[in-house]
């Protein structure tokens, strides 16, 4: 057996025994797990690019060639490998490449830039970069320069696309298989990125037993089988359309996953009917758009059974318009990168699928709601929502402080959401006590927008806080108390987009104030001061 990963806190030895006895892990990884995909569907197809369709069988080939390429170059077992693919077939090659080799993706975002992914090289030490070349406007192999600059682990930067530049592509890294040891089941098998709350992001570690569990009872939970056609409309690296039961869950049911270049109703209705898509997951916002939207009209949408919807809030108006409108059922979804996945099921009664967030996958999710002195609150009161269980992890990546506090000494982890649980077991959100701000399900968070901030020569403080928006749930806004002269907003987020940062954290609204309060004992706790900046933004 491996060593196990520096920075990765594995699960006390009696929990991994119950997990395994259970039957929750079961002792298979991603690339055992293509392997046994690839006999069984061979010829159906597996996932769905425009007009390319890759059978399980060839997802299985390609996944063996190109970890030989990989192998070739040196990657190996445990390299950290930063993948910002955008709703590609190649998506799935890669990752199941790096996980034959034993290699860990740390899964980016396509909307992040040179802020985000320097750290993610940097931090991870990472071995190489992959990127899609051209996407959506943006050349990301400017990216990849920046990153070599930045992280001097990096040895390559690998372009999957037609124009690779002086970096060298995938084409040219697709070798004859040959054998190589599968990594181990209690591996870590890849870092997922949390949402955050703090200056820099926290990475993820999840193990292939934890995240195959989740991912196996969450196709169940959604009833995927081999006739299921799973659209993903969000960015497949994400938590969500990646594992609940996302695009994993249909490969592992045997169901065929249509990739969306961009989720707009244009684009995504036109696929559900040419493809006969009968599940697909969407955040509260884009679940909004396409209820309003007229192309809805224009297509047959009759094979959508499920409407997924999670990442934040929905609200019960909006719930109750899905089936009347989109004709299919609504599951609301709301889970975490950390661990903890909760869903309405199938067949609950309309007041629950409505009102609640769904309960547990696991009779093993242990969930408590507590008061700020981790005291259980009485049933059915709101409290902060934590969470232990053989899914959730017990620390990120290399972050030993910040894990003492986001973590109970008992393994719990603390979600920084606020929710309540119904008579029958149903978790309802009701807030949030957490620096972040969840601009329809893309989360931002406070102190690291505020680090930026602070670097412009002009501001003397800044403070980011949530408001409320009608159509994304809330935006962000950054209350600045200047140095001199003020800048004027529109200089401030140019200077926030030059320094590299995702176009969504860059605040929407920009408002100066002289000074911020401060009490009569010195000054107040940087949570509390965003608490009643918030306030005082609220209509
Ligand atoms: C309210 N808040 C929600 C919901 C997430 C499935 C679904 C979503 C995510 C996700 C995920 C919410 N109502 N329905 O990983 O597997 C907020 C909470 C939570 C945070 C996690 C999955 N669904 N949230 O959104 O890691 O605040 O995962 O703690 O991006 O989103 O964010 P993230």
């Amino acid at each position: 057996k491996q060593q196990e990963l520096p920075g990765y806190v594995p699960w006390p030895e009696e929990f991994v025994r119950r997990y395994r006895e259970v039957g929750y892990w079961a002792g298979q990884t991603f690339g055992s797990m293509l392997r046994e995909l690839a006999e069984r569907y061979a010829d159906r197809v597996a996932v769905v690019d425009g007009e390319r369709r890759w059978t399980y069988s060839e997802l299985d080939e390609r996944a063996d060639r190109l970890a030989a390429g990989l192998h070739r170059i040196g990657i190996r077992a445990q390299d950290r490998v930063v993948l910002q693919l955008p709703n590609v077939a190649e998506f799935f090659e890669v990752c199941f490449a790096l996980w034959r080799v034993g290699a860990l993706p740390v899964f980016a975002l396509p909307a992040h830039r040179s802020s985000e992914i320097t750290y993610f090289c940097s931090f991870t030490e990472a071995v190489a970069y992959i990127v899609p070349g051209h996407h959506a406007g943006f050349d990301y192999r400017a990216l990849g320069y920046e990153a070599q600059g930045a992280a001097p682990s990096l040895r390559h930067v690998l372009v999957v696309g037609d124009d690779p530049g002086s970096f060298t592509s995938i084409d040219d890294l697709r070798d004859a298989p040959r054998p190589l040891a599968d990594p181990a089941p209690s591996d870590v098998a890849f870092l997922q990125l949390s949402g955050g709350s703090t200056g820099v992001p926290k990475l993820i570690p999840r193990t292939h037993d934890d995240y195959l569990y989740s991912v196996r009872a969450s196709a169940k939970i959604c009833g995927l089988d081999p006739s299921s056609v799973y659209l993903a409309a969000l960015p497949v690296a994400h938590n969500f359309p990646l594992s609940s039961p996302g695009v994993l869950g249909t490969l592992y049911a045997g169901g065929t996953v249509v990739l969306a270049p961009d989720p707009s109703p244009a684009t995504a209705l036109a696929l559900i009917e040419r493809e006969r898509v009968t599940i697909t997951a969407l955040v509260p916002p884009l679940a909004l758009l396409w209820l309003d939207s007229a192309a809805r009209l224009e297509h047959d949408l009759s094979s959508l059974e499920v409407l997924q919807v999670g990442g934040s809030k929905l609200s019960e108006e909006v719930a109750r318009r899905v089936r009347p409108t989109l004709g299919c059922g609504l599951q609301q979804v709301f889970g975490m990168a950390e661990g903890l996945v909760n869903y309405t099921r199938l067949h609950d009664p309309d007041d629950i699928i409505l009102a609640t967030q769904g309960r547990p996958i696991s009779p093993d999710d242990e969930v408590r709601v507590v008061d700020d002195e981790d005291q259980d609150v009485p049933a059915g009161e709101v409290g902060h929502l934590l969470t232990r269980g053989p899914y959730t992890i017990r620390g990120y990546y290399r972050a030993e402080e910040h894990n003492r506090s986001a973590f109970t000494r008992d393994g719990f982890y603390r979600t920084g959401d606020l929710v309540r649980v119904t008579p029958e077991g149903y978790l309802v959100v009701t807030g949030r006590d957490k620096d972040q701000i969840n601009r329809g399900g893309e989360k931002i968070a406070a102190e690291e927008i505020e680090n930026h901030l602070l670097a412009h020569p002009a501001v003397h403080d800044a403070a980011v806080v949530a408001v409320p928006d009608a159509y994304l749930g809330e935006r962000s806004c950054a209350v600045v108390v200047p140095r001199g002269e003020a800048p004027s907003a529109p200089a401030l987020k140019k200077f926030l987009r030059e320094r590299g940062l995702a176009a969504y954290k860059v605040p929407d609204l920009v408002k100066f104030v002289d000074a911020f309060a401060q009490t009569g004992v010195g000054k107040v706790s940087r949570k509390q001061l965003r608490e009643s900046l918030a306030a005082s933004l609220r209509p």
